[in-house]
């Protein structure tokens, strides 16, 4: 009886201790009577850990992309990976409102940082004011939002969309000869990756007067909405002549590829396909001569994620925006990359 009063009394002062030392927005290691180690030296244990725990909320946009199923594997993976890290992580399915409730059940939580993929640009100002009002940074990850909130946000990790857009309009207009007709399968509405991977393709377009965008349509960067978009497209009057098609999205290409060839076209021979962020499929549809430029766009994010939240835990700053490195592949570049992707 005396020996478990003792237990109890170290239990209970090492839980006070690890909620004192946890403070304000961490996560608080309550270690219930249920769940309590055999000796109290484990519990002191436990709340060391409890204390040093990054507590993240992640809101996700859904699942539209092989890009995407990459960008949420390498932020859940690397979590499960390293214990300091507990990861909250919640799946918006395409819908603004879904993530701005996720944000404020992060808030509610007390999470040490908030990081989400922000599935439009513009509509964040009320949560991400709740966020700031309560002192928890806010990560952007691979999609930003429009440059007045930019206070709002304490770093954006991710590409520069409008090199990408540039990329894939100088490499189309090669491989169409310089002049021919375009058709652009854009992205998700509202979405930074599609409004700048457009914007970045006109600009570049302006250098190639014979080249005309004869059709500029959402597919929203998934594959069957890109299939369906192409099939019409074909069936159309601008699209009885077309040498090329710019993809925002390699699914919209994958999908593009199967309705153009269903309608008895060669696609990468008959009509040019470059399309952003260079997962696997895409490696294979350009050695299979389907496909002919992909301009890459780094899903892989996880490390880089948790390695400024945990500096911004620290107390250190961190880059207004924590660029990816990217390359351009095609023909045998494309064939000898295969077999080292990674996504
Ligand atoms: O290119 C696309 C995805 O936001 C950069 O979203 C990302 C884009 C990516 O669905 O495949």
């Amino acid at each position: 009886m005396v020996q478990k009063k003792r237990f109890m009394g170290a239990l209970v002062a090492a839980t006070v201790l690890a909620t004192l030392v946890s403070g304000c927005g961490t996560k608080t290691e309550t270690t219930s009577a249920t769940k309590a180690p055999d000796t109290a030296k484990t519990t002191e244990a436990t709340a060391k850990a409890g204390d040093s725990k990054l507590v993240i909320g992640f809101s996700q946009i859904g699942a539209e992309s092989g890009w995407r199923g990459a960008e949420t594997q390498s932020i859940q993976d690397t979590a499960k990976a390293d214990p300091t890290i507990d990861l909250k992580f919640s799946d918006a399915q395409q819908k603004q409102e879904n993530q701005i409730k996720a944000i404020r059940s992060f808030i509610a939580q007390k999470v040490d940082v908030i990081a989400m993929a922000p599935v439009v640009e513009t509509g964040w100002e009320a949560v991400l004011k709740e966020a700031k009002d309560a002192k928890i940074p806010v990560i952007l990850v691979d999609r930003g939002i429009d440059k007045k909130n930019e206070d709002l946000y304490t770093s954006f990790i991710g590409s520069d969309f409008i090199t990408e857009g540039q990329n894939a309009a100088k490499a189309l207009a090669e491989h169409m000869g310089d002049k021919g007709n375009v058709v652009e399968l854009e992205g998700t509405v509202g979405a930074s990756a599609a409004n700048d991977r457009k914007k970045g393709f006109d600009d570049e377009m302006k250098k190639h007067p014979n080249i005309k965008i004869v059709k500029s349509q959402s597919g929203d960067f998934n594959r069957a909405t890109g299939k369906q978009v192409m099939e019409a497209i074909l069936k159309s009057p601008e699209g009885k002549d077309i040498q090329g098609v710019y993809a925002h999205n390699d699914d919209m290409a994958l999908g593009a590829i199967q309705a153009i060839e269903e309608a008895g076209k060669k696609p990468g021979t008959d009509v040019k396909i470059v399309s952003i962020d260079g997962i696997k499929e895409a490696f294979e549809a350009i050695k299979a001569g389907k496909l002919n430029t992909v301009v890459e766009c780094n899903p892989l994010l996880g490390p880089q994620l948790y390695q400024a939240a945990k500096d911004l835990k620290a107390g250190k700053t961190v880059p207004k925006w924590i660029k990816s490195n990217e390359d351009v592949f095609s023909g045998q570049k494309a064939i000898d990359a295969l077999p080292n992707r990674k996504y």
